[in-house]
């Protein structure tokens, strides 16, 4: 399903005055405010292919009504979004849970849709039916070399598909580890991991860049053979110039110092891309910023003024990715909550003034350093990001207009009650 031009207009048309109301009071209060809006038109995020359906726990799963069954059905839905907020121009793919029939008909949908294909991400953490071998004791790290080669080979088919699709990256996530002491030897795991990522690594266009995701723990209790930034890193710094670090929010230890780790992974030229998303005690793939938007915030302040000190491009030269999925929402109306989120912590990290917070510093002024993050992160851009919705041709408010629509209600009786998407 998808919105005419005209209801989103005449949406808009409604809300217009007050929009005008709340902007002029923001404007009034920041420096170049259309400067600001033109970044934020220009920032897109990738929605994950897997949390356009409602997920689940290893305690059950409660699907959710008209679910996208299709990859075409999941390529409408990212369409839908990013014709609601203009931001989610971009889809990941997750194969096995996605793989393309037809590339070339698939790439004329995205065209249509106005969507790119973001990262393709590989599965060794499951076995698949019909799969030769085993991924019970690990993929890539595993003693067994068949094994290896069989983790190997899928991750050369996903780059293969994504060529088709016009994608340029990898994720590699593995929960390659071990549940208890001794189980595993640390150090030939890692030299497995690595040999096999290498042949991976070969494989990938010269355009491509490989991210290898960290994990804390889980489904793997005892050790993760990617298990930190850290391991991650000596990957990725192994490996070469196209292999990077990849944060996802959720995969870090309790109060890990996420805003450092990024600054730091930054600065050795090795921080990838990001899967968003927030958490309370572990990786619980909650709507981003629900739970620690301060820390969202954080992490964006390093993001801005380490990409800047680089002269890096906000817009492409990291991947920025979603990675949330849940029970109890509707997938469509928390990607937009979690795309706002993502686009408002942006906003403030843009107004900290990054000359006085450096006299600041230089001063040890711990105070007015306080004060200028506070300051920037107690703004409230919403009306911001409405205006820049607004120009960019999108909704001034996207979940205001995807309830008035019964968006919901319409993908029911297209694809039925029980549609269930593929995924986790
Ligand atoms: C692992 C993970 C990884 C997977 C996704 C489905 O927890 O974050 O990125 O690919 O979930
Ligand atoms: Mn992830
Ligand atoms: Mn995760």
């Amino acid at each position: 399903m998808l919105l005419t031009k005209l209801q989103i207009e005449q949406h808009n048309e409604a809300l217009l005055k007050q929009h005008q109301r709340n902007f002029e009071f923001v404007s009034g209060c920041i420096p170049n405010a259309d400067a600001l809006i033109k970044k934020l038109i220009d920032f897109q995020v990738a929605i994950p292919s897997w949390a356009l359906g409602n997920g689940g726990t290893r305690f059950g799963r409660f699907a959710g009504k008209g679910e996208p069954s299709t990859l075409e059905q999941k390529l409408e839905d990212v369409g839908l979004l990013h014709q609601l907020n203009r931001s989610s121009g971009a889809i990941s793919l997750h194969i096995p849970w996605d793989i393309p029939k037809d590339a070339g008909a698939l790439k004329q949908l995205a065209a249509q849709l106005d969507l790119k294909f973001d990262a393709m991400n590989s599965n060794t953490f499951q076995d698949q039916p019909g799969q030769q071998l085993s991924y019970k004791f690990g993929s890539l790290q595993h003693v067994d070399k068949a094994v290896r080669q069989q983790a190997i080979d899928h991750n050369i088919e996903v780059i293969k598909y994504g060529k088709e699709l016009g994608a340029e990256s990898l994720t590699v996530w593995l929960a390659d580890g071990s549940c208890f002491p001794g189980q595993l030897n640390f150090r030939k795991a890692f030299n497995n991991t690595l040999d096999s990522l290498g042949i991976i690594y070969d494989a990938l266009p010269d355009n491509w860049k490989m991210f290898v995701e960290y994990k804390a723990y889980e489904p793997n209790f005892y050790s993760t053979t990617v298990g930190d930034w850290g391991q991650s890193y000596l990957f990725a710094s192994k490996l070469g110039d196209k292999a990077y670090t990849l944060v996802d929010l959720g995969h870090h230890l309790p109060n890990a110092n996420i805003e450092q780790i990024v600054a730091l992974l930054l600065n050795e030229k090795k921080l990838g891309g990001f899967h968003f998303n927030d958490s309370k005690y572990g990786d619980d793939d909650l709507t981003v910023g629900s739970i620690k938007p301060y820390q969202l915030f954080l992490i964006f302040k390093e993001l801005v003024e380490g990409m800047d000190a680089r002269g890096m491009d906000h817009t492409k030269d990291l991947g920025w990715m979603i990675d949330a999925s849940h029970n109890v929402k509707d997938p469509l109306e928390d990607l937009l909550q979690s795309v706002e989120a993502i686009k408002i912590a942006y906003a403030q990290a843009l107004l900290v003034d990054p000359k006085k917070l450096e006299a600041a510093q230089q001063n040890n002024d711990v105070v007015l350093a306080q004060e200028l993050l506070q300051g920037a992160y107690r703004t409230d851009v919403r009306p911001l990001l409405a205006a820049a919705r607004l120009k960019a041709g999108a909704a001034l408010d996207p979940i205001g207009l995807y309830r008035q629509l019964k968006v919901r209600e319409q993908l029911v009786k297209e694809r039925g009650e029980h549609a269930v998407a593929t995924g986790l």
